[in-house]
């Protein structure tokens, strides 16, 4: 039997014998809920957080104009009345400190911080089958033993940061946007890199630009950027919500990626308009902005042809923006509208009507090796005082594959997830019992409003809780006939979409060696919820209780 060392508040001493209920991996929107949850129904919980507090992504993300691409309305915990009527969001899109205040006022609010171990990373995952127990080993070298595990780990929680030839050469400031530190940068007459253009490079880049001697920007592909028309939140339509929250979340709750009930939308195909009427739907809906503009007609996510349509309508607001024509072209894109995570933007393509804004193509001439000085991009050399690397995540599996998480018959997750990873609903892995996955891969977790996904997994995971205690059952456990099914029929939802069609990190793309899946579940969250929902009520069908 390990014991774990002296007892404190948040050190509790657990066995084999005595574990808690359970260990929460990850104190973000999802460890916090689940968490909550936990106290709420009296299990005994503890969680453990890599970062310094609360938050999560919003923790971790603090680079220059990191806001969320959901709007702060929709974008907020539904589960208590109080909380959602008291908070009041400053903004249409929330910045990253607003969010990350609210994150720590609900973790106040609601008591949740004692039982949070900050600094302190899950390193280790052993399901020990005797006792029907995890085993869980931190980065402190502390043991504890829980019953369950939620590992509410994060989706984007890993960095990407490809090796280039002589990365760590680099003599001058260089930053992750992921990992951006604490204090403000000052970019003041400093001559700036930044590789990427994903959504964390187009939202940094016109801030960086206000403030930069010199800024050039090196991109592989180029997205597709909606405005933003970001602004102080209108009260009045903050009060209309308010004045009835509960079916603003419900209406929201039954859209494709569960938010967006309010944004414009049309029934009809891009072709049952002639070109006039349906450029000036296209417009409509460009001057509202934000995500889902690619699936403002029915057809124009899910038909490569109107799909191009939509595609080009951005390309010629791109065009009518950037004033120099060959910049212009490099920075429309070719690939699919919606393929890659469509960006949001405030002033992104504008920023490149600067005179000290440099635009350098990396598509057919990669950054062959960093230098001391900066990078080499063919014959050029390019020379900077700070390198920002905007090159994205590991995304859904990178964080769960970091922790040494051994299932039951020793085998590991590592060994489960060679091909690709392969759940059950999204939240439970076969051979690996009692541990929960939250917005994992098999979910709809990226392709939704993250905290309404969050809620309806927590929801979920605490009802089957509730129901085992019921069935005295200890253990549960996806059956493999059950995860494969659910991995086959998520592979053929995707396999009919316009997804597939380009390198996207929704497929793993982005990192060398990652086997190729489209990770996220592509049927709607509605569909979704549904199928979890007849599981639960048709007493769990597909897996195995112990
Ligand atoms: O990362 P990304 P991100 N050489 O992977 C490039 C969410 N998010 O941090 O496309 C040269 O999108 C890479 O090029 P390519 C959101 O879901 C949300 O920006 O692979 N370039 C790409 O341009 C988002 O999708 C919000 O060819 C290289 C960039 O780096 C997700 O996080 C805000 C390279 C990475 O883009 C990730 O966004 C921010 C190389 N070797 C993020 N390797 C909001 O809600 C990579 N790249 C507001």
């Amino acid at each position: 039997m390990i014991e774990t060392p002296s007892p404190s508040q948040n050190k509790p001493v657990t066995t084999e014998q005595t574990p808690l209920e359970l260990i929460v991996v990850g104190a973000g929107f999802a460890g916090l809920y689940a968490l909550y949850r936990a106290q709420a129904s009296g299990r005994s919980a503890l969680a453990f957080e890599r970062g310094g507090d609360v938050g999560g992504t919003w923790y971790w993300n603090r680079y220059p104009g990191a806001r969320c691409d959901v709007q702060s309305m929709e974008y907020s915990y539904s589960f208590d009345e109080d909380l959602q009527q008291s908070w009041d969001w400053s903004e249409r899109y929330a910045a990253q400190p607003e969010i990350l205040k609210y994150a720590n006022h609900v973790s106040d609010r609601f008591a949740l911080r004692d039982r949070i171990q900050f600094n302190t990373s899950v390193i280790g995952l052993r399901y020990l089958a005797e006792h029907q127990v995890w085993r869980v080993e931190t980065s402190n070298n502390d043991m504890y033993f829980a019953r369950f595990c939620i590992m509410a780990t994060g989706c984007l929680s890993s960095t990407n940061l490809p090796d280039f030839e002589g990365r760590d050469s680099f003599a001058g400031e260089a930053y992750h946007t992921g990992q951006w530190p604490h204090e403000p940068v000052n970019f003041k007459n400093k001559r700036v890199g930044i590789i990427g253009t994903g959504s964390s490079s187009i939202q940094s880049i016109p801030i960086i630009a206000r403030e930069c001697k010199h800024l050039t920007v090196f991109q592989r592909t180029a997205n597709y950027s909606i405005p933003a028309h970001n602004g102080p939140i209108d009260e009045a339509y903050a009060q209309s919500i308010k004045a009835d929250y509960q079916s603003f979340r419900a209406l929201n709750r039954q859209m494709f990626a569960a938010f967006g009930a309010h944004s414009s939308r049309w029934e009809e195909s891009v072709f049952d308009l002639d070109e006039t009427a349906r450029d000036e739907k296209f417009e409509a809906r460009w001057s509202e902005g934000g995500l889902g503009f690619s699936s403002s007609f029915s057809d124009t996510g899910s038909d490569l042809k109107a799909n191009q349509i939509a595609a080009e309508f951005v390309r010629n607001k791109i065009r009518a923006t950037v004033k120099d024509p060959i910049v212009a072209e490099q920075l429309c894109p070719d690939q699919v509208i919606g393929c890659k995570r469509v960006c949001v933007d405030t002033d992104y393509y504008a920023t490149y009507n600067l005179p000290h804004v440099k635009l350098v193509s990396v598509k057919d001439n990669p950054i062959e090796r960093i230098t001391p000085q900066g990078l080499v991009v063919g014959d050029q050399e390019f020379e900077f005082d700070v390198l920002i690397f905007a090159t994205g995540f590991d995304a859904m599996t990178g964080t769960l594959l970091k922790i040494n998480i051994e299932g039951r018959d020793g085998i590991t997750l590592t060994e489960k997830w060679a091909d690709g990873p392969k759940t059950y609903l999204g939240l439970c892995i076969q051979g690996f019992p009692n541990l929960f996955t939250v917005s994992g891969p098999g979910s709809p977790s990226v392709l939704s409003n993250m905290i309404v996904t969050i809620e309806q997994h927590i929801n979920w995971i605490m009802d089957c809780l509730d129901a085992m205690a019921e069935r005295s059952a200890n253990s549960i456990e996806a059956t493999i006939d059950a995860e494969s099914n659910w991995v086959h029929s998520g592979n053929e939802i995707a396999a009919g979409t316009l997804f597939p069609t380009c390198n996207s990190w929704y497929l793993g793309a982005n990192v060398p060696g990652k086997p190729r899946i489209f990770m996220p579940y592509v049927g709607g969250f509605p569909n979704y919820v549904a199928v979890c929902q007849e599981v639960a009520d048709n007493d769990y069908p597909g897996f195995s209780f112990g």
